[in-house]
């Protein structure tokens, strides 16, 4: 199935079980799920759960057993996009087009959507409980998977180095140390946590985690090419093409989908989504 076939059809499942796992928006107290579903439900492309998805499937887990996990995933995405947009952080008024979440909703509520979002992410991931077939080491794992990508030496130390920006000697260095932590460790995580779900070989563990660290930065560098291209890059902040130019970061991001590419020959000609993706992100727009 092509790349974007593939990702509308895991749209349906992602979005009907994100619905199933929020409060609906008229449940006490009602701004505040107002506020979770507007960010959750605000047309994001939905690219860390279908990891999720497809690295569990190719390893033989279906996507009924990979959902919750899946979905764990994209709640800590929309979160770390909310906080993001804050004006404390990127001071951002737009997301995907449309006001962002405390544009609509006022800081305190935005804030307090964030933190929630975080924890339905845990109760999320802890309806894996209800799947006889997945062990409790397993359902461990996951939440240990989890955390880490979240912790300080990983999302949250790579939005700290964002927001300091600290001037170092080689900038593509840090730069990349960067991204790696704010941006490859939840791509890497959703990747992960499929094949957690499959109890992965350590050989498959290690092909999909550099495919995963691979895929993230890329996918980095290009969201800055496009906000570069777009106008809509923050002046204060250093960027990969900012630094070095859009020709560079354009041979740089495609040295690094190679490189995810080249991980995923262990899986022969099975790895369909995933090496779609790869292309996907050299030829993103949005
Ligand atoms: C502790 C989870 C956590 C977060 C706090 C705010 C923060 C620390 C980290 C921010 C990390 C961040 C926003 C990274 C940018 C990643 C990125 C390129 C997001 C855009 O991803 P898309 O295009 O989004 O997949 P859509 O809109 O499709 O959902």
């Amino acid at each position: 199935m092509k790349f974007k076939n593939y990702l509308n059809d895991k749209k349906i499942l992602i979005d009907k079980t994100l619905d199933s796992v929020i409060p609906a928006e008229d449940k006490d107290p009602s701004i505040i799920h107002q506020a979770m579903r507007y960010s959750v439900f605000g047309g994001g492309k939905r690219l860390r759960p279908a990891l999720t998805l497809a690295s569990a499937e190719l390893l033989g887990i279906d996507n009924k057993t990979a959902i919750y996990t899946a979905c764990s995933i994209e709640l800590i995405h929309t979160f770390s996009l909310i906080h993001d947009d804050l004006p404390c952080m990127d001071n951002d008024d737009f997301r995907r087009g449309k006001p962002s979440c405390h544009k609509v909703y006022g800081e305190p509520i935005a804030l307090l959507a964030g933190n929630a979002l975080l924890v339905y992410a845990y109760k999320t991931i802890l309806k894996n409980n209800d799947f006889k077939e997945i062990k409790k080491e397993t359902i461990l794992s996951l939440i240990e998977e989890m955390t880490r990508c979240v912790d300080t030496e990983n999302m949250l130390g790579g939005q700290v180095k964002d927001i300091i920006q600290e001037k170092k000697e080689n900038k593509k260095e840090y730069l990349l140390g960067l991204y790696k932590q704010k941006t490859s460790a939840l791509i890497c995580a959703a990747i992960r946590s499929g094949a957690i779900l499959a109890e992965a070989t350590e050989k498959e563990m290690k092909a999909l985690t550099r495919y995963g660290e691979c895929i993230g930065l890329a996918f980095q560098i290009t969201d800055d090419i496009l906000d570069m291209m777009q106008d809509q890059r923050n002046p204060d902040k250093i960027t990969y093409p900012g630094e070095f130019g859009i020709k560079e970061a354009k041979k740089d991001s495609e040295k690094f989908i190679l490189e995810a590419l080249d991980a995923l020959k262990i899986f022969d000609d099975k790895s369909g989504f995933l090496s779609g993706l790869a292309d996907y992100i050299l030829t993103r727009q949005v």
